[in-house]
């Protein structure tokens, strides 16, 4: 970013480019699918896995690309005129990271998922051509992130009653598209969910956040499109008036016929389901395979997943592998679930899993169409090969 408006902002910890390429982390190629400037993680990868993705297998989603950011000199700025102290000209409270790491803390075990996510199957099943990372399933990760509340950094910045909107800058590089500059990624969020669950994580999966990830500090807004999940926070803007970026006005909208013309805030996420298995698994004819997957809905937890090999004609319950989300609150992370499948005689087929959640969602057979190919939610068909 440029000098002016690093001094403008007020935004502080030297945050230099990568040299190379945009994500830091190694990308074996049986471990992720690249998509340009983000990195998708294949889902086979979960297959002898636990609860939570491990951090080197976690998928990266990034805008422009990971800067490289010192954590000794880096400080977290919040300014704004939802803060007691807005009437001060140019007042702002400062926290460094050693501020964060005092103050008291909380683990959450929280998925983060790109809005996008499946965005690849509108195209491939449903012949709706949409813009933008043609992602499979693999755009979403589970982990225990540590951090401080947000809501503590709030009160002891001085947040009021009349804070409305609470907005995270990223210090990565700003995003440019089609010769316009959007400014640093930031998005606001809701001053009643910043003061309810979300978390300034510094921890992930029990060490600190890996470059690609947010170090040395991101934002975890638990149930929320990834976008809210502001990575690399350096600024918290707290306003007393209704805040706008790019990130909420004209991305992650839903924009198409089934919506309002000024279209429809992403927020909660859709129901999905995964299996652990590579795209056009080879499987060994006559036998006896134990097809694992996940199921999530960030609108609260999976109630039950079907599967179906014979295209939807039938569909049996998949057994669940335990009981309960390891979360403090249903519906943050996923369902784990196996289902015994003796793989016919050789030929191609598909493997198609469909999850309900609690409220009583399916999965439907299409998803609704938007021109930003946000929350994909049908079901997939997963190709397999038995020979
Ligand atoms: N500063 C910043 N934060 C960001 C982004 C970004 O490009 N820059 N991408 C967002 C999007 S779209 C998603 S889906 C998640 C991805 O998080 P991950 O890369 O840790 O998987 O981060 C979000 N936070
Ligand atoms: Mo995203």
């Amino acid at each position: 970013m440029s000098q002016n408006r690093t001094a403008r902002l007020g935004l502080s910890g030297m945050a230099t480019a990568a040299p190379g390429d945009p994500i830091v982390r190694a990308l074996p190629a049986d471990e992720f699918y690249r998509h340009g400037l983000n990195a998708e993680m294949r889902w086979e990868v979960m297959r002898d896995k636990g609860y939570t993705v491990p951090n080197a297998s976690f998928f990266v989603r990034n805008h422009t690309s990971t800067p490289l950011i010192d954590a000794e000199t880096w400080s977290l700025r919040v300014f704004g005129t939802g803060l007691r102290s807005a009437a001060t000209a140019g007042h702002a409270v400062r926290f460094s990271y050693q501020d964060l790491l005092d103050l008291p803390a909380r683990t959450v075990v929280a998925a983060i998922e790109c809005a996008g996510n499946g965005r690849s199957f509108f195209a491939s099943q449903q012949g709706q051509a949409v813009p933008g990372t043609p992602w499979r399933l693999g755009a979403i990760g589970v982990a225990a992130w540590r951090g401080v509340p947000l809501s503590v950094v709030l009160d002891r910045s001085g947040i009021t009653r009349e804070a409305v909107d609470v907005m995270p800058y990223g210090l990565d590089p700003d995003y440019v598209s089609g010769g316009v500059n959007y400014g640093p990624v930031r998005r606001p969020i809701p001053a009643a969910k910043a003061l309810d669950d979300v978390i300034l994580a510094y921890e992930m999966n029990g060490a600190p956040l890996p470059p690609d990830n947010g170090y040395p500090v991101r934002v975890i807004v638990p149930r929320w499109a990834g976008i809210a999940s502001v990575k690399w926070v350096g600024a918290i803007e707290v306003s007393a008036t209704p805040l706008a970026s790019y990130w909420n006005t004209r991305a992650y909208r839903l924009f198409g016929l089934a919506y309002p013309a000024r279209g429809t805030l992403v927020t909660t996420q859709a129901v999905r389901s995964a299996f652990e298995l590579e795209w056009d698994a080879r499987l060994p004819a006559h036998r006896d395979y134990l097809l694992t997957g996940r199921s999530w809905s960030l609108n609260g937890s999976i109630a039950r997943t079907e599967i179906s090999a014979d295209g939807g004609r039938r569909w049996q319950l998949a057994v669940p592998r335990r009981r309960r989300a390891q979360s403090p609150w249903p519906g943050a992370a996923w369902q784990l679930w196996e289902f015994p499948w003796r793989a016919p005689g050789p030929g191609s087929y598909t493997l198609q899993a469909r999850a309900t959640d609690v409220g009583g969602v399916t999965q439907p057979a299409t998803a609704t169409f938007n021109t930003l190919g946000y929350q994909f939610d049908g079901i997939v068909s997963h190709p397999v090969t038995v020979a």
